[in-house]
Parts: structure tokens; C-alpha cells; sequence
């Protein structure tokens, strides 16, 4: 027979591999998929680029910051019917809900690139990095595509 001490130890060490596990289970999961970006032509310096984020996470993330090393600036913007007119706006905090999917997508959300330079021509891909609250990053491959 173990020492009540000894027992209270056991007990705890398997009370926190339990803890381990169900966190394991539930860890956040954020997943980009058929992300990518039509081919633009020579000159042109914007370009949207599409995916889908998937959160399996059981908390809502929110998307802080978009970068990507061939775009001086990116941001994520929703296309909007404003007076019978289709626009564009910036997001600021784009939300992701608890086990749901955020489609960017023609005519919904996108991400904008500006300034962009040295673009892969296509069937190439360049790296997207989105930031997200707690200073989580994904980094996504773009894939180029002729539309
Ligand atoms: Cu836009």
C-alpha cells in the first residue's frame, strides 16, 4: 500500500495526463485551404487573393494582421451593395467563429494586396502570413492561377 502521499502524487500526475489529452483534443485549430490569386498583368500593382479558413478551435479568432513579403501592404476587405454600387471596405478584426469557415471569396471577403511587387507568375505561389489574436500566425501558400 502507497503512503497517502504517494497516492495523492499518482493521482495528480493522472489527473493532469487527462488535462493533456482533453487539451489535445480541443488545442485551436485554424487550417487555410484553396488559397490563391489570379495572375495580374504586367504593371498592375493590386490584386485579391481567395482561401478558406477553417476554425476548429472552440473560441472565435480574429484576424490582427495580413502580410506578405510581395505586397507592401495587404489587408482583409468585404465587398459591400451600397446604394446599388459594389464596393470595398477595409475589416479591421475579421472574425472567425468557433468551428466555423470564413470563405474569401468574389463578392464576400478578400484580402487585399497593395503595392505588390515581384509577383510568381502563374502556377507559382508565394506565402501569406495571417496574424491572429494572441499573436498566433498562419502562414498560407498562395498559389497563382491564370483565371
Ligand atoms: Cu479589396
Amino acid at each position: 500500500m502507497l503512503p497517502a502521499f504517494a497516492r495523492f502524487v499518482c493521482l495528480c500526475a493522472a489527473l493532469l495526463l487527462a488535462l493533456t489529452a482533453c487539451q489535445k483534443k480541443t488545442e485551436p485549430g485554424l487550417r487555410a485551404s484553396n488559397a490563391h490569386m489570379w495572375a495580374i498583368a504586367p504593371g498592375q500593382t493590386t490584386a485579391a487573393v481567395y482561401l478558406r479558413l477553417e476554425n476548429s478551435a472552440a473560441r472565435e479568432r480574429t484576424i490582427q494582421l495580413v502580410s506578405t513579403p510581395i505586397a507592401g501592404r495587404a489587408e482583409v476587405h468585404r465587398h459591400i451593395h451600397e446604394d446599388g454600387v459594389m464596393k470595398m471596405r477595409p475589416v479591421a478584426h475579421a472574425r472567425v467563429a468557433a468551428g466555423a469557415v470564413l470563405a474569401f471569396e468574389p463578392a464576400g471577403y478578400h484580402i487585399m494586396l497593395m503595392d505588390v511587387a515581384d509577383a510568381p507568375p502563374v502556377g507559382g505561389s508565394f506565402p501569406l502570413t495571417l496574424e491572429f489574436d494572441g499573436a498566433e500566425k498562419l502562414v498560407v501558400d498562395v498559389e497563382v492561377r491564370s483565371r
